[in-house]
């Protein structure tokens, strides 16, 4: 039970790898930061009352504030203008950050519940105590639950309280030894498999916006819809303002700030699988061209394949290819191989026939004509036609470009322009991975992955490593985990290997266990902001299933739905309070001139807390403490290493491990954590506020640390139809035990296939006189990413979106459909989907495909405690679900767009 295989840990591993290859050989300038913190202005301000600090308003957490401070009163925020990432702006949510200190509906002590009876609706009967009392009665529960069966507990974590996640992720669940650790940011946020599977990397891949010229964009920001002032929009407002030499077509139903801003090609939802197949196809039978060097050296494209669909392996076991400068066919990694064939077909390998893999592909595609694509997503084919010549015009296919590595020699690295990418819009739907896949099937026809102006890694250094047959080794979501039975987590995930997070899945579960064959209860929960009940989507049947644990705790800011569900309240710091270390890997929206090669390690030196509240990192530690296991805690730092951001993490020297039978706070742990990985602790950070590391621009892109067809990219996907048939071998097996509600195996698994396939789904056969005769969607929001930092409470934020966001926190409608459904600008409507339904104001305007229903901003809540006007905002978790038969069958993503009807409230 203690080594709990969670494909986070193993990336933060392989990342720790990288970490510490580009601290050697790389230009570490931190002696930077010194300087500039030891200028006259720093040293006037810091005179002045002002700290070093970062913001966390939004999950990034990536752009370095400082915050002055009066008689022990936050007065005044700004951007550290030290950084060379951010340049010292914010945006709106960082400048709201005092008023998440001052907020009035936060907890402000430690809280016990009185009322037994729990429920949205429930007043829980607050009634405040000492620190003492809230940890020994959570604790003590813990420790029973712990002593009889560890995996009674579920330790739910999520990105509302990001300081936490980015730095404390698995221990406590590692140390009690549960298997339960849930997070709830997951169902509708699975963006990771394909990148995986194609690139090795998590979270995923960003395009390189210093150098590439065309952007295809599907169902996703490029920064600007969500707008971290970390250094991603500036660098794209530069290249389309002033280079003016980069085309972004963005693919969505609605024209956010983006698409405004370049081409927006509307789509109906539900086609952009087919328009995706449509493109591919119109590559390879219009234009004609692709990076045939590119596909023969580092991809599996010439890989032959045998009548099963896998590779045709020789005597040796390994993939074989046809080399046309000989006609021999050779194992992948013969150093005579001259010239790897791609088209070879009928070739013979080992006593069957087999084809090169991109035969296949060509042969598979050609089905995926531009005018059927059209028909499927409203896009006409005369467009479809467009975007694919324009994609290889722009590719730069054949050029290069020279660069320094950390070794100070000259490399030429290929440099290719033109790439896809889609998020949130495209991969949350039934067919999303398929979607997902497509995308790297286009990079990969014009060969920008891991080069100068092509799609980039979130780890980047020697971080891809091939697996034994020459192709990239997914290290996350994307790795097969062996299916297995009876299950041991609460959420299934032995039936799902390539899951992201499952949290409706697993409250479903726990409501009834013994149905799908747990061989235990939950009986106990503690959770650190996270909520699955707004957050994610079927808000009450989760609801339902928390007010059912017999225990809960919850390391609390606010009184939100979590909170109000819970046993005892461990009232958390603010933003502000809490002493922070965070890492700034490169933005998350693209990658640009100044951020490509930097790492920022930022500070916060905390503000003295007002209320009595505590760091949420050491109240974990106390309850270690008093459960008596804190021994296991730190043996958890140990084992896995200090977290110093989403992807930067220090595996300790043995002589520098948290010693048995001390209990260390998490100041001390970071750092031991950040001496082992700049060098530099946390008084240097203190001091100067940033480390800035800056990585030779070579060594930044992730081809130039392995040669040409030493690590290929697989356009076959051939790892996925493994994983297909080897789940179709367990549910076989276990067909009279596996129980899963909603789920046909075969209809499942088709989608774990080598290539994709076009499949109708529920919002592609939606049809006008039918009862749900529209398609909802939802969009994040520059002031509304999510509920992060109770976004939706502060009164600056909103104000900001009611006043320069006509979409904020309302329904919108284009005006046709307005016009047919015979609605006005600011009706009320109610939305009414299978699931659920929602009242709402309407916005009329041309900016959504007709038959669209559209949500600006993750916003809604169910409980009032968060003020009036949080409570005012239409939430629309409520129209969707987690039905298996609905969710991408591979990452098991909720389909986020959903059939729905409308009507007048
Ligand atoms: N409708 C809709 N739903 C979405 C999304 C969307 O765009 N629209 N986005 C999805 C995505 S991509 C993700 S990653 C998930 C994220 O989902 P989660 O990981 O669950 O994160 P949040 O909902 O942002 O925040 C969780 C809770 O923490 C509370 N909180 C805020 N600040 C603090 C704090 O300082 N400390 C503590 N302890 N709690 C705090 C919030 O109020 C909220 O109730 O949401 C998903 N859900
Ligand atoms: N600054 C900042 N940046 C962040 C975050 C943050 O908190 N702050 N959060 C991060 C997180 S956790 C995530 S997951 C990412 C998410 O980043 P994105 O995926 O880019 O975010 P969304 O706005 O949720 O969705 C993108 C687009 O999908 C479109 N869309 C919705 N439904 C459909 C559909 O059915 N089809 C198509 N084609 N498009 C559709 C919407 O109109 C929207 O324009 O953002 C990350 N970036
Ligand atoms: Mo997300």
């Amino acid at each position: 039970m203690k080594s709990i295989q969670l494909s986070r840990r193993s990336v933060l591993k392989a990342a720790s790898i990288a970490g510490v290859a580009s601290v050697v050989g790389i230009n570490l300038s931190s002696a930077k930061a010194a300087e500039l913190s030891s200028t006259n202005k720093m040293k006037n301000l810091m005179q002045d009352g002002w700290r070093y600090g970062h913001c966390r308003m939004c999950m990034r957490g990536t752009c370095p504030n400082m915050i002055r401070v009066e008689n022990g009163v936050a007065v005044q925020v700004m951007g550290n203008f030290n950084t060379p990432t951010s340049k010292g702006a914010l945006c709106a949510k960082g400048n709201s950050i005092i008023q998440h200190n001052y907020n009035p509906y936060r907890v402000k002590a430690p809280m016990k519940r009185t009322n037994p009876k729990k429920g949205l609706n429930e007043d829980p009967g607050w009634v405040e105590i000492s620190w003492e009392e809230a940890l020994n009665t959570t604790a003590s529960v813990l420790k029973k639950s712990r002593d009889r069966d560890p995996r009674r507990f579920i330790f739910q974590i999520g990105f509302g309280d990001f300081d936490f996640f980015g730095t404390f992720l698995f221990y406590f669940s590692d140390a009690y030894g549960t298997p339960n650790n849930i997070k709830s940011n997951g169902t509708l946020c699975v963006l990771h498999y394909a990148s995986d599977l194609c690139q090795g990397v998590f979270p995923g891949v960003k395009p390189d916006a210093t150098h590439c010229k065309y952007i295809l964009a599907l169902g996703m920001n490029l920064g600007m819809g969500i707008a971290s002032s970390d250094g991603g929009v500036r660098g794209l407002l530069d290249r389309m303002y002033e280079d003016k030499d980069i085309k972004i077509v963005m693919v969505d139903p609605h024209c956010g700030p983006d698409a405004s801003k370049n081409e927006w090609v509307p789509i109906r939802p539900g086609g952009e699988t087919a328009f995706l197949l449509g493109v591919v196809n119109s590559i390879l039978y219009d234009v004609k061209r692709y990076d045939v060097d590119f596909l023969q050296w580092r991809t599996n494209a010439p890989y032959l394949i045998g009548p099963d669909g896998y590779y045709a392996r020789g005597k040796d076991g390994k993939p074989q290819i046809y080399d046309a400068s000989d006609g021999k066919v050779k194992s992948f990694d013969d150093k005579t191989l001259k010239e790897p064939s791609i088209e070879k077909a009928n070739v013979m390998v080992n006593g069957v026939k087999a084809d090169a893999s991109f035969v296949l592909i060509k042969r598979h595609y050609k089905q995926y004509t531009p005018e059927w694509a059209s028909e499927k997503s409203g896009i006409p084919a005369s467009k479809i036609r467009e975007i694919a010549r324009d994609f290889i015009d722009n590719a730069s296919i054949g050029e290069s470009i020279e660069m320094v590595n950390g070794k100070g020699e000259k490399v030429v690295l290929p440099k290719r322009t033109s790439v896809c990418e889609g998020k949130r819009g495209l991969k949350n739907l039934r067919d999303g991975v398929s979607g997902d896949l497509l995308t790297k099937t286009l990079n990969m026809l014009v060969g920008s992955m891991d080069v100068p102006g092509g799609m980039l890694g979130t780890q980047r250094g020697p971080f891809l490593s091939p697996d034994e047959d020459g192709v990239v080794a997914a290290k996350g979501e994307a790795r097969l985990k062996k299916p297995s039975y009876p299950p041991q987590h609460v959420n299934l995930k032995e039936y799902f290997p390539h899951k992201h997070t499952l949290p409706t899945l697993a409250y479903k579960v726990a409501l009834d266990p013994h149905k799908y064959g747990l061989e235990y209860e939950i009986d106990a929960l503690l959770t650190v902001g996270s909520n699955p009940i707004a957050s994610t989507t079927e808000p009450y049947v989760v609801a339902e299933s928390v007010s059912k644990i017999p225990f809960s705790a919850t390391v609390a800011y606010h009184y939100d739905e979590m909170a109000h569900m819970a046993d005892i309240l461990l009232p958390s710091h603010a933003m502000l309070e809490k002493e922070s270390v965070n890492s700034y890997e490169g933005a998350f929206d693209v990658y640009t001139k100044e951020t490509i090669s930097t790492r920022v390690m930022m500070y916060r030196d905390p503000i003295p807390s007002i209320y009595n509240t505590m760091q949420p990192q050491n109240i974990i530690i106390e309850l270690c403490d008093r459960m008596g296991m804190i021994n296991d805690f730190n043996d958890a730092i140990n084992n896995t290493g200090v977290i110093l951001g989403e992807v930067t993490f220090a595996k300790l020297d043995p002589k520098d491990y948290l010693k048995h039978g001390k209990k260390y706070t998490i100041s001390e742990i970071w750092d031991k954590g950040a001496k082992a990985y700049f060098g530099k602790g946390l008084d240097t950070m203190k001091k100067d506020g940033l480390i800035i590391n800056v990585m030779a621009p070579a060594d930044a892109y992730n081809s130039s640390w392995f040669k040409k067809g030493e690590t290929r990219h697989p356009i076959y996907f051939n790892k996925t139809k493994e994983s297909g048939d080897i789940l179709r071998e367990f549910f076989t097996e276990y067909k009279d035990k596996v129980y899963i509600p909603d789920f046909d195996m075969e209809n499942q698994l088709q989608y774990y296939e080598p290539m994709v396939t076009w499949r109708p789904k529920k919002i592609s056969e939606a049809k006008k006189g039918s009862k749900y005769d529209l398609l909802s969607i939802n969009w994040k929001l520059p002031i509304s990413p999510m509920r992060v930092a109770g976004d939706d409470q502060m009164p600056y934020l909103n104000e900001v979106g009611e006043k320069f966001d006509p979409s904020y926190g309302k329904i919108c409608l284009n005006s046709i459909t307005a016009k047919e459904k015979g609605i006005k600008e600011g009706d009320t409507i109610w939305v009414e989907s299978e699931n659920g339904k929602v009242k709402g104001d309407v916005h009329i305007t041309e900016m959504i495909f007709p038959g669209v229903v559209g949500f600006g901003g993750a916003l809604g809540r169910l409980v009032k405690t968060l003020g009036k006007k949080a409570a005012s905002f239409p939430m629309y978790n409520k129209l969707t679900n987690a039905k298996i038969s609905d969710c991408d069958p591979i990452s098991v993503g909720v389909s986020n767009t959903v059939p729905v009807r409308i009507y007048k409230a």
